[in-house]
């Protein structure tokens, strides 16, 4: 069925990329993303792109561009570059092996050789990793605002534009006011979740109570990135489900998350896991328990956003994923056709072209670039 695979040459360019608006979680502040992109090419000459999600700055997680871009070229691409692997789901293997950590330098390198095996053999990449969706659903992450009423609005625009879930990020001084006033603009109906990134601890008593009353789907991440036990104390005391984001870094802290009952949902980020192997895993592990899994967003150009659009098409991916459509980012993508949202808020799944089924727009791609390096076998 598959192919072993063998890379010739690894390309990495930096592109800088301003965002429409600015995007506040509780951590820090992004206007601007630096954004690292990957093209594998084999020894046959085929090339794909791909993306490293890693931020400007370590506030979601130890990782930053800088730091992805010394892992990748120092030591992850020397591990493949003129040698064989004997499928894509190999290449965690090869990745992990002897070197801890920088998972999303990992995905970058790993996704792209999915990419890669799926276009030497024809697929397209949702269809080659086990998508069986056609459309998936998208939502929408809203950065903290200057006040509840500016949120509200916002999140009225966002539910008229059809998205399936509204997020609302959250931090001390700025949580139940203005969740509040998003629900009362929205009505009970729409499903509505917070993410608070890490900025709370368990004393926060008021602020949890409070949003319990406010129907949310569940709260993202309330507690410490690297937390599973004070998040188990505090799911006792909610109604409301607990989603683990940061907290979850492969399938064992998954299947921990489940024996002590530190969250009843989870939000699979590729970049965040190590890849799509790591995804997979940990979305197997969910459906078997029955827990709900939907497909996290790191503010991706169009590039990165064919990946995570591909791991939302697998069947446990049951909750809107934050895979808002371009235009939600950018002034103009660097994919062709860009991405999209139907007024029902689905996203297509593409499903009939070898590949990401977008493709990158290497001139303005060329323009973007602030630097650029190839490291080759040898
Ligand atoms: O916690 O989900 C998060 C962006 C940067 C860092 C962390 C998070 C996010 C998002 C972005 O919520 C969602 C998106 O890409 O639309
Ligand atoms: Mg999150």
């Amino acid at each position: 069925m598959t192919h072993p695979l063998h890379l010739a040459s690894l390309s990495l360019r930096e592109i800088r990329l301003p965002l429409r608006e600015p995007f506040r979680i509780s951590s820090g502040v992004t206007t601007e993303r630096r954004i690292l992109l990957l093209t594998l090419t084999d020894v046959d000459g085929v090339s794909v792109w791909s993306e490293c999600v890693a931020g400007e700055w370590p506030n979601y997680s130890p990782e930053t561009i800088d730091t992805a871009w010394f892992a990748l070229t120092q030591w992850l691409a020397p591990r493949l570059l003129g040698r064989e692997v004997a499928s894509a789901a190999d290449v965690r293997r090869t990745l992990d092996d002897n070197i801890r950590g920088h998972p999303m330098a990992k995905a970058a390198l790993e996704m792209g050789m999915w990419a890669l095996e799926a276009t030497r053999l024809g697929r397209p990449l949702a269809i080659h990793i086990g998508g069986t969706r056609t459309q998936v659903e998208a939502g929408i992450s809203m950065g903290i605002q200057s006040s509840p009423a500016v949120l509200a609005e916002k999140m009225l625009a966002a539910r008229d534009a059809g998205y399936a879930r509204l997020k609302c990020k959250i931090a001390p001084g700025y949580d139940v006011p203005y969740v509040a006033a998003v629900r009362e603009a929205v009505g009970p109906d729409v499903r509505m979740s917070v993410d608070a990134n890490a900025a709370y601890s368990l004393s926060d008593h008021a602020v949890f109570t409070a949003l319990d009353a406010l129907h949310l789907l569940y709260i993202e991440q309330p507690l410490a990135q690297d937390d599973l036990v004070q998040h188990a104390a505090l799911q006792v005391q909610c109604k409301t489900a607990l989603c683990l984001d940061e907290s979850i870094l492969d399938e064992s802290r998954a299947a921990d998350m489940h024996q002590l009952g530190s969250g009843r949902v989870i939000n699979i980020k590729p970049g965040r896991v190590g890849g799509f192997a790591a995804s997979k895993a940990i979305h197997d592990l969910c459906m078997a328990r029955g827990t709900p899994v939907w497909c996290g967003g790191m503010l991706e150009s169009g590039i990165g956003r064919a990946y995570n659009v591909a791991l939302a098409s697998l069947p446990g991916f049951t909750l809107p994923g934050d895979l808002s459509p371009s235009a939600r980012y950018w002034v103009e993508d660097i994919v062709t056709p860009e991405w999209t949202m139907h007024p029902n808020g689905l996203v297509d799944v593409p499903r009939t072209q070898p590949g990401l089924g977008v493709a990158p727009r290497r001139d303005r791609i060329d323009a973007l670039t602030v630097r650029e390096t190839t490291v080759r076998a040898g």
